[in-house]
């Protein structure tokens, strides 16, 4: 059989890339067509996405990837665009870091109780949940106009083929999706006031989601009918589609501007413990449930990056690989760290105040993140085991920070299992073998991830020393 060519569109909250993919019978290629950094704006009401500017960029990012049989358009979870009857933006989509959500969650769990929210959607309780945004801006202008919500990725599939659908894996964030039935939470939806309307017909991934329109094909420079697919486009499914895992017992931790770090399974826990420790249900591809949490993740860095003025990552990296291991800690899961902003004083205040040395020169912090996000991993992946009764005995670290070796081998030491890194660009990967295996040029995640095994390069890290400091750190900041 022949290769085939497909085109990912990967939305990350840090950047956006499109990606050329080749897959067939043992070939799986993906190369960078185009890489843009996607930068919130801060706007007197709030701060926004810049959404035409994303879709400025992957528009030149699919002239540059050339022809292709197919395009998939994935991205972060949450958030929307609201298009009023004319199907026009309104307005720019609100960026999860908004404050505006603040105190919402407890004001929703006073007409639905939190243990009744996590038995209709086993979704962990983040502020920024889709539910609880659209709860902030019930009375909103916008909201009085809105005819119709579309969520990130599905908004630029509108964009490009004039077509409306809400795909399901990205739905399961929203707070609105029964993670048993697969479906919308009717009741909850009732109680609440949400109007599902709002919302486009549910998409499988790999269901046809229209074709580009004539426009943007003359745009990119397309020949012929270019068909649109729509994947898991919620990134961190693709990202777990792309987990090059050979057997069943295992665990993951897609590294980016988050850490999401958990299992795969093929069906939902929704015990009290379970919600209780914060973990999520949230839909994977065929038929899956990617039980994890929320770990705040490099987000904490980058910030941090930022506030010294972009210095260069490698040399921050190796600069922090000379200081003392585990010396102060933060809670990475603590959303104290959601909002941006004078990052490097935030986490030496966290220091401060659970009496640990404070770390000074950004080696130092640098240390005290890596650290921090080792342990936060090293707690999900032993919680969810427990919580999942399902043991695992090797951990997939993909996504961006699969380049950050020091992340990777101390991840592995607290965890005290192998780390297996790779692919660093798993959304896209998982993106591109969705569009494949709708074509048929690949079978079930099995089969893509025997593909992904067999053609990309990973890098293995060994544990090393016993995990007795990590189970100290973990006492010193009262999680034992
Ligand atoms: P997102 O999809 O959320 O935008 P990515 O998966 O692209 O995030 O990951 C971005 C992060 O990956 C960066 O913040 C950085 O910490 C890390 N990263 C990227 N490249 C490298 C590298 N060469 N070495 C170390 N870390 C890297
Ligand atoms: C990662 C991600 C994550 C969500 C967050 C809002 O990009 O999609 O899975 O929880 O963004």
């Amino acid at each position: 059989a022949a290769v085939k060519s497909y085109a990912a569109v990967d939305l990350g909250a840090s950047s956006g890339r499109v990606m050329a993919g080749r897959v067939g019978p043992g070939t799986l290629e993906l190369t960078e067509a185009h890489r843009f950094p996607n930068r919130p704006v801060r706007l007197p009401e709030g701060l926004r996405w810049d959404m035409l500017g994303l879709y400025t960029g992957v528009l030149d990012g699919l002239r540059a990837a050339g022809g292709v049989d197919s395009v998939g358009i994935d991205g972060w979870a949450v958030d929307y665009g609201l298009l009023d009857a004319d199907g026009a933006l309104l307005g720019n989509p609100v960026h999860y870091r908004d404050p505006r959500t603040e105190g919402i969650a407890e004001a929703v769990r006073a007409t639905v109780p939190a243990d009744e929210l996590y038995a209709a959607t086993g979704l962990q309780d983040a502020p920024f949940n889709t539910l609880y945004q659209l709860e902030a801006a019930r009375t909103s202008a916008q909201a009085t106009y809105a005819e119709r919500l579309l969520l990130v990725p599905d908004l630029i599939t509108y964009w490009l083929t004039g077509e409306q659908g809400t795909e399901l894996t990205n739905a399961s964030t929203t707070g609105l999706i029964d993670p048993v039935t697969r479906d919308w939470s009717y009741g909850l939806a009732r109680r609440l006031g949400v109007d599902l309307s709002l919302f486009a017909p549910l998409r499988q991934p790999g269901d046809p989601a229209g074709v580009l329109r004539p426009e943007v094909r003359e745009l990119i420079g397309a020949a012929g009918p270019v068909p649109v697919t729509a994947v898991a486009s919620h990134d961190t499914a693709s990202a777990v589609a792309a987990v090059p895992a050979t057997k069943e017992r295992f665990a993951y931790i897609c590294t980016g501007t988050w850490s999401l770090a958990g299992l795969e399974l093929d069906a939902p826990v929704l015990t009290e413990e379970s919600r209780t420790a914060n973990f999520t249900n949230e839909l994977g591809l065929d038929g899956t449930v990617r039980y994890l949490r929320n770990i705040t993740g490099l987000w904490l860095l980058q910030e941090c990056v930022r506030a010294w003025g972009d210095p260069d990552l490698g040399e921050l990296l190796r600069a922090a690989e000379g200081v003392p291991a585990l010396r102060s800690v933060v809670d990475a899961c603590d959303t104290a760290f959601l909002a941006p902003g004078r990052m490097p004083e935030r986490i030496a205040e966290a220091c401060r105040a659970s009496g640990q040395p404070v770390p000074g020169s950004p080696a130092e912090i640098t240390r005290c993140v890596l650290d921090s996000l080792a342990l936060a991993h090293r707690r999900a992946i032993e919680d969810a085991q427990r919580l999942a009764g399902h043991p695992v005995d090797v951990v997939h670290v993909v996504g961006g920070g699969a380049r950050n070796a020091l992340l990777c081998r101390l991840t592995a030491d607290a965890c005290g299992l192998p780390v297996v890194a790779g692919p660093a660009e798993a959304a896209a990967f998982g993106n591109v073998l969705v569009q494949a295996q709708a074509q048929r040029v690949v079978g079930d995640r099995w089969h893509m991830r025997d593909l992904l095994t067999r053609t990309q390069p990973l890098t293995r890290y060994e544990p090393q020393g016993d995990t007795a400091p990590w189970r100290a750190a973990e006492v010193r900041l009262a999680w034992r």
